[in-house]
């Protein structure tokens, strides 16, 4: 699934992969579904792509609604900094700008009214030598992926994060909260479990023709059969990145698939409350391992030393220092990568031009026999490396 589409829908689907302009790329959808036989087999693509639909409909009708109030909308984006962007997602009155206002300098209001934070508001918190950006999106509510006050543009926000740090009033009923709080994530296309593949799709329309990197693993295709697959489908100008344990099927569902994975962490506030205890061990059952949980009190900042760590490894980042081939010292600010990163990446980070010039690195790192030992472009780098890049 949804392999044994007819190959007048595979047409179809190659002619929504084409066209950029929302409107008809609705029509050309509708047309798609038109031409899919309806059965179990092809339901689940049949949703997505309804999904995507509604959500293509919702933008054109905030678009309209825009040009009539002549001014821009809600801040849906928050501009990143530091080594990631996390964002504080409660229903109201869980502590969220108590929370903000612990762990970094930023003002807020912190109320016993409800709904008192209206507008994103970020923070910058430090963690060993590193910064992590955390903001405080306003509460979320039941209905709220449906459009309910600013529901979408705290959903918005957390598409666009790094990461979400789910806070939980352990002073109210936890599963009720999680419940709410993840219908509404789910209904957004916001995933906090991490899939056993993943298959990013960077469309492009740049004319950088189609370049697929395997990461992970294809379980049950070649490569080959992958490129022409995508090539089927009209994915002809994109970046591909295959995490994982992939299935030519994962890549299918890919091309249709609009949910995004988010790193997540459950921050478990007023633990200074009589009952939170209680609350907190309901919690811990009902979630198991799927994601960790830190208790804290936000008022008396009780377990909050423990977040930055758990948010370091739940992010799956490592920092890399550079040196200059003829310095001493390296740099004391790190670039943030993600965890299995190889020379290459870092390079690519660092500018455009090093990927293309590389020569060799040098590599000094705890975890090698000796150190500096020169090598490629494909070794995969570990937290606290260190790194010289030579050029061609
Ligand atoms: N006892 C206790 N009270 C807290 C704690 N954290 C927050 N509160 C109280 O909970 C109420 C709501 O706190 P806020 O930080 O404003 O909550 P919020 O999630 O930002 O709320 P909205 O922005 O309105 O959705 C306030 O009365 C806080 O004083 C805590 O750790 N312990
Ligand atoms: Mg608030």
């Amino acid at each position: 699934m949804p392999a044994n589409l007819p190959p007048d829908a595979r047409k179809k689907w190659a002619e929504v992969e084409e066209t950029k302009n929302p409107r008809e790329r609705l029509l050309r959808m509708e047309e798609f579904l038109s031409l899919v036989p309806k059965h179990k087999g092809t339901a689940k693509t049949c949703a997505q792509v309804k999904k995507q639909m509604s959500a293509l409909r919702k933008d054109l009708d905030e678009k309209k609604k825009k040009k009539k109030a002549g001014k821009s909308g809600p801040k849906v984006f928050m501009v990143k900094e530091g080594a990631a962007q996390l964002v504080l997602i409660s229903l109201t009155k869980a502590g969220k700008s108590s929370l903000l206002a612990a762990v970094t300098r930023a003002k807020v209001e912190i109320s016993a009214s409800p709904y008192a934070t209206r507008e994103p508001v970020p923070g910058i918190m430090s963690f060993q030598d590193l910064q992590f950006q955390i903001i405080e999106a306003p509460a979320l509510m039941e209905g709220a992926a449906d459009g309910k006050a600013w529901g979408l543009q705290t959903l918005g926000i957390a598409r666009n994060a790094d990461g979400i740090i789910v806070v939980i009033d352990l002073a109210q009923d936890p599963i009720r909260q999680l419940s709410a709080i993840f219908d509404e994530m789910t209904k957004a296309r916001i995933s906090t479990s991490k899939p056993k593949s993943r298959v990013e799709i960077e469309r492009k329309y740049m004319g950088i023709g189609l370049r697929i990197i395997v990461l992970g693993r294809l379980v049950d295709c070649t490569f080959p059969e992958v490129e022409t697959l995508l090539k089927g489908y009209n994915v002809t100008d994109a970046f591909v990145k295959i995490y994982g344990e992939a299935t030519l099927n994962d890549v299918e569902e890919a091309i249709f698939e609009t949910m995004v994975y988010k790193p997540t962490i459950i921050v478990a506030n007023k633990i200074d409350i009589a009952g939170a205890e209680g609350n907190l061990k309901l919690l811990r059952a009902y979630l198991g391992n799927r994601l960790p949980i830190i208790a804290v009190s936000a008022a008396t900042g009780k377990g909050l030393d423990a977040l930055g760590d758990v948010l370091f490894k739940t992010l799956q980042i490592m920092r890399v220092y550079t040196k200059e081939p003829n310095e001493r010292e390296y740099s004391k600010k790190p670039f943030i990568l993600k965890k299995g990163s190889t020379i290459y990446d870092l390079a690519k980070s660092i500018h455009s031009d090093f990927k293309a010039n590389f020569n060799f690195a040098r590599v000094w790192s705890k975890r090698l026999r000796f150190s500096p030992q020169k090598v490629g472009a494909t070794f995969s780098l570990e937290d606290g490396d260190v790194v010289e890049i030579h050029l061609k």
